[in-house]
């Protein structure tokens, strides 16, 4: 792991600020878990899991103004939402699919996350059609400012938008035209691929004849970062370059971030068919996770006595969250059209 020195941007991380983003993987970790098991009993239809991305999503949401910056993620991007302001409980209703769940009042599937209040803009599920619509959305904050206009929910300050998606979708014509259109714009944004290696079934070196997808940035007039995504430390001062470009008018960053997608897919994928249980257990010895933790007691911010602590806090409130999601009542089918389409007019 790279050392703390005053040259990164990671040096400048106060230690509240180290304990509160262990404590974010943490708790999206245990969330996470706990989703498998719910989906094991048959208490909900699906579940697709953060597990080995906590460290990039986790150093990207402490990168950003988080609740202030826009925000496109997907389906894989539970503990950048949590960083950013998502409960527990929230995921639990969506998972659930109970009535007024925040991402689309239970009209989603789960883990399309999206809050007006914290602008987390939700997505579609074909992939990387959230990047064309995270550029647009960058767009605007620069033309906005151009013209002297205030963005709508307050200030000057500078804004940049976000989006996410995994090295897989990186094939999709979406990606390549908001991309595109980001280095011709020379945008406020940050395209952050999770590399995890696998796009359900298929490896990297079926989706792509380069090694390293921040190799394409370069394609597009777009400055290209490529960093360890289990090393939070790491993907943070990647993040920050980026975010700091943003906001100065330096234009379009794209972060690769190389994790490992620790769990199956999705809880409808069964991955013994397609790698090996020894590659798995490699992996396993870089969990992200493990490695902030270790990291943290070695710098003496992180105690045996807090970590307890931490996860009985941790467990407390995702016991707390899936009892209020599963007593909460469910939406009417009546109410599947709302908010979907605009009333008709009485003639
Ligand atoms: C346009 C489109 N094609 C196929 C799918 C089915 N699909 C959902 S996730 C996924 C894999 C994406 O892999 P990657 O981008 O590497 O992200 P990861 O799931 O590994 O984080 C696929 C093929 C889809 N949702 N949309
Ligand atoms: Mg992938």
């Amino acid at each position: 792991m790279p050392e703390l020195t005053a040259e990164r941007p990671s040096a400048t991380l106060s230690e509240e600020a180290l304990l509160e983003m262990y404590w974010y993987m943490l708790l999206s970790r245990r969330t996470d878990e706990r989703a498998w098991v719910m989906h094991r009993q048959g208490k909900i239809p699906f579940h697709i899991s953060a597990i080995g991305h906590e460290a990039t999503q986790v150093a990207a949401a402490y990168a950003i103004n988080r609740g202030v910056d826009y925000v496109h993620p997907y389906y894989r991007d539970l503990t950048l939402v949590m960083a950013i302001g998502v409960t527990p409980f929230d995921f639990m209703m969506s998972l659930y699919g109970k009535k007024g769940e925040l991402s689309s009042g239970a009209r989603q599937m789960p883990s399309h996350f999206g809050a007006k209040h914290l602008n987390i803009i939700s997505g579609s599920s074909p992939v990387a059609t959230q990047v064309p619509q995270a550029a647009g959305l960058a767009f605007a904050i620069k033309y906005r400012l151009s013209q002297g206009l205030q963005s709508p929910d307050d200030t000057s300050q500078p804004r940049l938008a976000l989006t996410c998606l995994g090295e897989g979708s990186t094939s999709q014509g979406e990606w390549h035209e908001g991309m595109n259109w980001a280095g011709v714009h020379n945008l406020p944004f940050i395209c952050l691929v999770q590399n995890n290696f696998y796009a359900i079934s298929v490896p990297l070196e079926g989706q792509m004849a380069v090694s390293s997808v921040a190799d394409r940035a370069a394609a597009y007039g777009v400055h290209g970062i490529s960093v360890d995504g289990t090393d939070v430390l790491a993907v943070y001062d990647a993040m920050k370059e980026a975010a700091d470009r943003a906001y100065s008018g330096e234009g379009a960053t794209l972060v690769e971030a190389r994790c490992y997608r620790m769990t199956p897919h999705s809880s409808d994928d069964d991955d013994r068919t397609y790698r090996s249980r020894e590659e798995v257990e490699e992996w396993k010895k870089k969990d992200p996770l493990v490695l902030f933790q270790k990291r943290l007691l070695k710098e003496g911010v992180l105690t045996k006595k807090l970590i307890e602590e931490y996860e009985a806090k941790a467990k407390a409130e995702v016991d707390d969250a899936q009892q209020r999601a599963e007593a909460a009542p469910w939406p009417k089918p009546e109410e599947a059209l709302g908010d979907v389409f605009a009333p008709l007019e009485e003639a």
